[in-house]
Parts: structure tokens; C-alpha cells; sequence
């Protein structure tokens, strides 16, 4: 636009940052304060918390089988047999019990697919969570 001509194009590489550490942080977050004062720049950034956690807890009831209890533990949750079968006895005498402890969006998956086998099943099963 005044008058130059562009005749090469040289691509420059982008820098390598070789991080030690991951990144728990959202790299344009950062931000920097300059104290007008000291001269001094601070640069703050935003830490990302760990994942928040929640407990699932599976519910009992008279009508539900044993047999798709256990079948749920071992689909939806990934549990052994041994331990499908404990959790399920476990939650018939106690009323309640603790599944797994999962982030939100997984915990809410499983329950939706509790929720889903069972009514398909024509079973009242019910699972909720709570925060861990
Ligand atoms: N109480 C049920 C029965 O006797 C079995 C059962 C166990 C149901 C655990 C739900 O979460 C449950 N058939």
C-alpha cells in the first residue's frame, strides 16, 4: 500500500518452550501488573484446582433383582464380579452405598446410564452423588 512490494517471505519458527512442569494455568490468563512506584512487574496468573470429585451412590429398593444390580456394576462401572457382588450386598442391607468416585461430567454419565438400563429393564433403581 506505500509502494513496497513484497517479494519474499521468510517463515519464522515459532519459539520451543520446553516446560519442566505441566501447565495448570491458562497461558492467556497471565497477566502483567507494572507498579508505577518501584518499577517492579508482577506477573499473575490464574491456577487451575484439580478437578473437582464426586461420590456415586447407588440406592436400594425392593424391586430391583440382585442379578441386575450386579450386571450394572459390571457394565456401567467396570467392577470385577467379586466386588459387583459385595457392593450390591453391601447397598440390599445398608440402604445405600458408594460406587466410585468420578469427576461430574463422568459421574453424571453413569448415573444417566443407571437411570436409562434400569427403566428400560422395568426396574426402580436409583442412583445419586454427592460431592467427595
Ligand atoms: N434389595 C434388592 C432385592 O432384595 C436388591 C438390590 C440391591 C436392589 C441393591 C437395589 O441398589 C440395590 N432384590
Amino acid at each position: 500500500s506505500r509502494g513496497a512490494t513484497l517479494i519474499a517471505c521468510r517463515r519464522i519458527p515459532l519459539p520451543l518452550v520446553i516446560c519442566p512442569r505441566p501447565l495448570y494455568f491458562y497461558p492467556d490468563t497471565m497477566a502483567v501488573e507494572n507498579d508505577s512506584d518501584t518499577g517492579v512487574l508482577t506477573r499473575s496468573r490464574e491456577e487451575l484446582k484439580p478437578p473437582e470429585e464426586f461420590r456415586v451412590i447407588l440406592l436400594n429398593d425392593d424391586y430391583t433383582t440382585m442379578e441386575f444390580v450386579v450386571s450394572v456394576l459390571i457394565t456401567v462401572f467396570h467392577k470385577p464380579v467379586p466386588e459387583a457382588t459385595r457392593i450390591m450386598l453391601d447397598v440390599h442391607k445398608k440402604g445405600r452405598g458408594i460406587v466410585g468416585v468420578y469427576s461430574f461430567d463422568i459421574a453424571t454419565t453413569k448415573i444417566t446410564q443407571v437411570h436409562t438400563l434400569a427403566k428400560q429393564n422395568g426396574f426402580p433403581l436409583k442412583c445419586t452423588m454427592e460431592k467427595a
